[in-house]
């Protein structure tokens, strides 16, 4: 059921290594080290360009630091309790547009707690019952993610949402682990080992990039993409997948014919203006193709073709002619229809009715 609401929703555009290899660079790198590291990793980056990321000094030790422009700042969380002393393990993961910080730390007892920084200020998260906890993200709402792991031995997903959290699982699972949140609330990561999800209020969709296993989505945007790894043929690759809009309504039509009336009925053959406009809205997937059809009680005189749409307007002439039989009291109509198909396969049609007139 997970898969058939996930190829109804989503469609996964994968990005193979030996593709991007094959293609031109489309990017600039600019490289950067925290002075004296060993190893240094960005891990997060806002909308304003502050980067957050980790480095291990020469000692072994581990702290996080915020890149602004060329501004550089390393930080860790204070120990409780400790003057002057730090937890020498802090590794943070995620910044927002507000420049709040989330990420986790080590304390002296060797427990990992999470943590959110405002500014100065660091807050200790924990989960009710948790002994180990882990923040991930935290979107522009204040609203943070993150993975704990319970007393019984079980890992749990959570969201913290000003100090309140709530905590989920997976259906099923014995594992949830959340990675990213965006400011719809959308939330993405991985569980019971080898699949993806995405968490919209309670409702949970598996994220399987087709053809792999072990998909593990670790960031969703605020356009609803999502981007993580899989284990495909050429190994752990990237993914990036994007939902598909579903375009249930039909494109909208307006038609009118001029003259409307053909009068008097002499037999003479008088050109019909038949104009309007073909669109699918903003959402649409677009009009495909569009087709009108003269259909005549009579059945004699019932030209049809395809519709010249240009920006979404059209105008053609099909010439009728303006006769009736003597006895038809109601006089002669002719309808115009345009049809006209979106690329979902959506049909909308529109009537006009040219009449030749008794009196
Ligand atoms: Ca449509
Ligand atoms: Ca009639």
């Amino acid at each position: 059921m997970h898969r058939a609401l996930l190829s109804a929703v989503l469609s996964l555009s994968i990005l193979l290594s030996t593709l991007a290899a094959a293609q031109d660079a489309s990017y600039t790198f600019t490289t950067f080290t925290v002075p004296g590291a060993r190893y240094t990793a960005a891990n997060g980056m806002n909308t304003a360009g502050q980067v957050v990321g980790v480095f291990q000094n020469a000692q072994g030790e581990t702290y996080g630091f915020l890149k602004d422009g060329a501004t550089l700042t390393t930080f860790d969380v204070p120990g409780p309790g400790w003057v002057n002393t730090g937890t020498k393990f802090t590794l943070p993961h995620s910044i927002n547009n507000a420049g709040q910080i989330v990420g986790w730390f080590r304390d002296a007892s060797g427990v990992d707690h999470g943590f959110l920084k405002e500014g100065e200020t660091f807050t200790q998260i924990d989960p009710p019952n948790a002994i180990f906890t882990s923040a991930h993200s935290i979107n522009d709402d204040g609203q943070i993610v993150g993975w704990y792991r319970h007393t019984e031995l079980r890992d749990h997903g959570f969201l913290d949402d000003d100090g309140t959290f709530t905590t989920f699982d997976a259906p099923g699972a014995t594992l949830t682990v959340p990675y990213g949140i965006n400011t719809a609330g959308q939330i993405v990561g991985y569980y019971s080992g080898d699949q993806g999800f995405l968490k919209e209020g309670n409702t949970f969709t598996t994220i399987a990039v087709p053809g792999g296993t072990d998909t593990k989505p670790y960031g969703i945007n605020n356009a609803g993409q999502i981007v993580g790894t899989f284990s495909g043929p050429g190994g752990y690759q990237g993914f990036v997948a994007t939902p598909v809009k579903v375009d249930k309504i039909p494109p909208i039509i307006t038609v009118a014919a001029s003259p409307a009336t053909l009068s008097p009925p002499n037999g003479r053959l008088v050109p019909v203006t038949v104009s309007g406009t073909i669109t699918d809205g903003t959402d649409g997937s677009g009009v495909q193709a569009s087709t009108y059809q003269v259909i005549d009680e009579y059945g004699q005189i019932q030209p049809s073709g395809s519709v010249p749409l240009v920006n979404g307007g059209y105008s053609f002439t099909v010439t009728l002619q303006a006769s009736r039989r003597g006895n038809d009291q109601d006089g002669r109509h002719y309808t115009i229809a345009v049809s006209a198909r979106d690329n979902a396969g959506n049909l909308g049609r529109a009537l006009a009715t040219v009449t030749v007139p008794r009196n």
